[in-house]
């Protein structure tokens, strides 16, 4: 099973951040172009994907912006093993949450994200963003997600606050979990993903 089941959120989130998802770059090598067996061991590149906004909005001098790609395989590195979480064809896309400090525009890491899309008042998705590092997105939370068809749907954002040593000018803002809520449109593309 490569989802975390549906709990009061932030208390799992913070829980399991130490184990961080990594973007599976070296299996996309295998695609056209294939690189030599030794590259296996470099972050290579993966193929550039379009990416999709879906919602941006700022908290405290933290941007909090939601993107789309296409769903990706990716790897979960627990300190001795990597899972790869596999991309499946009921998966819709791959939703990416950067978070950001706007005044120096760098990367915010150590934060929890979950994530709840719903259709109308139902539910379609309740989870946890893994902590991810991805060559062209860098530090960002991210997970596949599978909706049921094309629609109008609301992502909501739960942002935990990072559970970090900070230096003095971090130490008055982000302190309490916030609430972010986007609306947005899906339409499954012609091709399947695969
Ligand atoms: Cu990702």
């Amino acid at each position: 099973m490569t989802r975390t089941t549906r709990t009061g959120g932030l208390a799992l989130a913070a829980g399991v951040a130490a184990s961080v998802a990594v973007l599976a770059a070296a299996l996309a090598a295998g695609g056209a172009g294939a690189a030599p067996a030794t590259a296996k061991q470099r972050v290579s590149m993966p193929m550039p994907m379009p990416m999709t906004p879906l919602g941006v909005a700022t908290w405290q001098g933290m941007k909090i912006e939601a993107i789309r790609m296409s769903p990706v395989t990716f790897g979960v590195f627990t300190g001795t093993t990597m899972r790869l979480v596999k991309k499946t064809k009921k998966d819709s896309f791959h939703l990416m949450v950067q978070l950001t400090d706007v005044h120096t525009k760098t990367p915010i890491p150590y934060a929890s994200v979950w994530a709840t899309i719903r259709k109308g008042p139902k539910i379609v998705f309740d989870e946890r963003q893994w902590p991810m590092l991805s060559a062209f997105m860098g530090v960002h939370y991210g997970n596949n997600v599978a909706l049921p068809g094309p629609g109008t749907y609301t992502l909501t954002l739960l942002i935990g606050p990072p559970q970090v040593a900070r230096h003095p000018e971090y130490m008055h803002v982000w302190l309490k979990a916030h609430r972010v809520t986007f609306a947005f449109q899906w339409k499954p593309a012609k091709q399947p993903n695969s």
